[in-house]
């Protein structure tokens, strides 16, 4: 299969042969995500994982099976919704803007942690800032350029200062497996908040739950203290 030549979800689960998603909503609320996932790794039936450098402990995900690819001169930010001033940043446009480096962990709700990952990027809030949130704003939704995943925060979530519009990771520039040219970094909360190759932000009136959480994740995915884990906080 060509590299990144994206593989529909449903293909893939019918690959593996685990059928319509009736049988991942069968099993155990926790098991969900790796139901999913697990298999597309270790079955491998797109090929993808072994395009994918395993950076540090990292596991590659994907919920459509492939990489969506945007060059770092065709990427676009689409900044809309409650703002003042509706925005689209390329990635010089975000350089322009204050950068900001974390050294967080980052961990999955299925288990797997990696210890110190240095984090670059503008803080979500600095971006907020430059467009202007209106009053009657109290949440912001996330899409993916991949046309599937998609992910929110309440707007004091999205305010934290360890909250990140990600364009380094693991010292470098975030990759395309990882979900580059950008990718959210919510550093307190599991990785499935961390949305990969991201293409819109959009200030609305209430928090809309992303991918996982209409699968029943937790939407306020604190990382110690949601979806019944109990792991050390990572923020
Ligand atoms: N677009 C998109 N973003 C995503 C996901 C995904 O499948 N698609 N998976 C999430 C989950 S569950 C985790 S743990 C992290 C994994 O990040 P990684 O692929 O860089 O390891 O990405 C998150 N962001
Ligand atoms: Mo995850």
């Amino acid at each position: 299969m060509e590299e990144g030549k994206p593989v529909g979800r449903r293909i893939v689960l019918g690959m593996l042969g685990l059928g319509a998603l009736g049988t991942v909503f069968g099993r155990r609320l926790l098991d969900t995500e790796q139901a999913i996932l697990a298999p597309v790794q270790l079955r491998d039936p797109t090929g993808l994982s072994g395009l994918v450098p395993a950076g540090a402990g990292f596991r590659f995900y994907s919920v459509t099976g492939g990489q969506p690819s945007r060059s770092a001169a065709n990427y676009r930010l689409t900044v809309t919704g409650l703002v003042t001033r509706a925005a689209t940043f390329t990635l010089a446009d975000l350089a322009a803007l204050p950068q900001t480096q974390l050294v967080r962990d980052f961990q999955c709700v299925t288990g797997w942690r990696v210890p110190k990952v240095p984090w670059t990027g503008v803080r979500l809030r600095d971006l907020l800032e430059h467009v202007g949130v209106l009053p009657t704003a109290q949440a912001v939704r996330f899409t993916s350029f991949d046309g599937e995943y998609t992910e929110s925060l309440t707007l004091a979530q999205a305010r934290r200062s360890d909250v990140l519009v990600a364009t380094g990771m693991l010292g470098g520039a975030v990759t395309r497996a990882h979900g580059g040219p950008v990718r959210l970094y919510v550093a307190p909360m599991y990785g499935y908040k961390s949305l990969k190759w991201l293409g819109g932000i959009e200030l609305t009136e209430a928090v809309t739950p992303g991918y996982w959480e209409d699968l029943g994740y937790d939407v306020d995915a604190w990382v110690g203290h949601s979806n019944g884990r109990s792991d050390e906080p990572t923020g």
